[in-house]
């Protein structure tokens, strides 16, 4: 009695542990076990696969064991060594060969889908290009055919492969869309690696970075929206609009000095951060501030920006973005810059 009890006190704290740590993976949108697109399901395929194998072979051992263990036990006054039977030709061919047949129907379907994810449709003319570029701490997209660039939402047509093209600016980074597709590092040095994926369903699905990348890694998020075509082709032609800029002359003047050094708006600005065209409409700002009018998830898309201007090393620390006040903007030109830019949305 007393040993039981005090194994429980030892498990008790590990199980918690474990508990808590599974408890994190409880977001749906960011589940391997909620597949969303075919490449992903191919990968849950092997994940059941894998693990009907493992719990057959543990059901089946365990049992043995159990079996073993009390059809066996040491009798009362029984004192010889039970006869060994060391060196059974029978039973060491039965347990290689049947773990090397697991494994064969394992391996099989495991190299036929490696190889299947590994199909880029680079050369595929149906398929959307989009260039992945990986950067501290954020994710740029561009769609060489269409001429667009845009930053942590990525938009895509649902139904059609999306052939992409990973790189980084800096570090090591991995672009994960858990519920679409397995992951993929963006490498340094001009290495470019590519594979495809697409989503049959419309829908807003999160994307992680997955490879430590800096203090802010575990804030690189980003944003899968898959929509209609013609939302798409519709997206397209309002990301190609000509710039908006600021009502306000005067703001209009310091967001082209201040901002458009570094990020673009349309036509306007350069390409060294975020691009910021129709920012208004995204999911959520600098990918974490999820944009909420309800303030059930997050706050309003104005409100985000104002917290994101004020103090941007506070909400991701280790970012490039300076702050706009040791740029010399006062309170009411980064709020002014905050609700332009919340009102510049696509239609
Ligand atoms: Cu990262």
């Amino acid at each position: 009695m007393m040993k039981t009890w005090q194994a429980v006190k030892r498990l008790l704290p590990m199980m918690t542990i474990f508990g808590l740590i599974l408890a994190g993976c409880g977001r749906e949108d960011l589940s391997v076990l909620r597949p969303q697109g075919p490449a992903a399901e191919s990968s849950f395929g092997l994940i059941k696969l894998s693990i009907t194998i493992m719990i057959v072979v543990l059901l089946i051992v365990f049992a043995l064991a159990a079996y073993v263990m009390i059809r066996f036990r040491r009798k009362p006054n029984q004192n010889e060594i039970p006869e060994q039977i060391e060196g059974n030709h029978r039973l060491e061919i039965l347990w290689t060969v049947i773990p090397l047949i697991l494994i064969v129907i394992l391996a099989i379907p495991t190299v036929k889908q490696v190889f299947a994810a590994g199909n880029d449709h680079a050369n595929d003319k149906n398929a959307v290009k989009v260039k992945v570029t990986g950067h501290q701490y954020w994710w740029e997209f561009q769609y060489p055919d269409y001429g667009v660039t845009t930053a942590q939402d990525l938009v895509i047509p649902t139904g059609k492969d999306i052939a992409f093209e990973l790189e980084t600016k800096d570090v090591l980074h991995s672009f994960w869309v858990p519920s679409l597709s397995g992951k993929l590092d963006t490498n340094p040095a001009g290495t470019i690696n590519r594979f495809s994926f697409s989503a049959p369903k419309e829908g807003v699905y999160r994307g992680k970075c997955a490879e430590l990348c800096g203090p802010s890694h575990g804030f690189m998020e980003f944003k899968v929206k898959a929509v209609s075509e013609e939302e798409f082709k519709q997206w397209i032609d309002s990301m190609k609009a000509p710039a908006v800029l600021p009502e306000d002359p005067a703001l209009a003047e310091t967001f082209k000095n201040q901002c458009l050094t570094c990020h673009a708006v349309g036509d306007q600005g350069i390409a060294n951060a975020p691009n910021l065209t129709g920012i208004g409409s995204r999911e959520a700002i600098a990918g974490i501030l999820i944009n909420d009018d309800t303030r059930e998830d997050g706050a309003p898309v104005e409100e985000n920006l104002k917290t994101w201007l004020h103090d941007p090393q506070n909400v991701k620390p280790g970012n490039l973005m300076p702050n706009p006040k040791d740029l010399g903007l006062s309170d009411a030109e980064i709020d002014g810059i905050a609700e332009y830019l919340a009102n510049y949305k696509l239609d």
